[in-house]
């Protein structure tokens, strides 16, 4: 099955936490592509991405990157296809950068920003998988059944907490 979303990420370094965008796709049984393509170190060829992605069947750019992060405002200044971009805090200012550099694009370039490190791609790869679900029944149910898992889960650790309150 062909990729629908296209992950990138600026360096190798970032792939620790951007996996977590890929694994929460897979749970979604939703196909990946993953990159190392740098918004300054490798301007071409993040362009040259961007701009092909849409032609060979990817409906979503996942971008992660650090510092000053123009990963996913570059991709979105070269891509028709909705644009996630995630915040990572591998600089010294702990991602607050990236989160101000990927957040605050000029109208008329919409980069949809989650939040900074794992979370944030996390819910960049379910919020990939939720675009996705809107045309594709079989990824649907996976995200249902992914919420629905999340509040047994929940359910199961009030009901051990009400159990250890009471003493049992
Ligand atoms: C950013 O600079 C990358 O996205 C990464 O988060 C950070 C550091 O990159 P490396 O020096 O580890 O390659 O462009």
């Amino acid at each position: 099955m062909a990729a629908k979303v296209l992950i990138l990420m600026g360096s190798d370094s970032d792939w620790e936490v951007m996996a977590e965008a890929r694994k929460a796709l897979a749970e979604a049984g939703a196909e990946s592509e993953v990159h190392v393509s740098s918004a300054h170190r490798t301007p071409e060829r993040t362009a040259a991405l961007a701009r092909e992605a849409a032609g060979r069947g990817i409906q979503v750019i996942i971008c992660g990157a650090g510092a000053a992060a123009h990963l996913a405002g570059v991709v979105a200044a070269d891509s028709e296809l909705p644009v996630l971009g995630v915040p990572l805090g591998s600089s010294d200012l702990s991602g607050l950068d990236a989160l101000l550099a990927t957040a605050q694009m000029p109208g008329g370039v919409p980069v949809g920003t989650l939040a900074i490190g794992k979370a944030g791609a996390r819910n960049a790869g379910l919020l990939a998988a939720r675009i996705l679900a809107l045309s594709d029944p079989a990824v649907a149910a996976k995200v249902r059944e992914l919420r629905a898992r999340m509040r047994d889960d929940v359910e199961a650790k009030d009901a051990a907490l009400q159990k250890r309150l009471r003493g049992e």
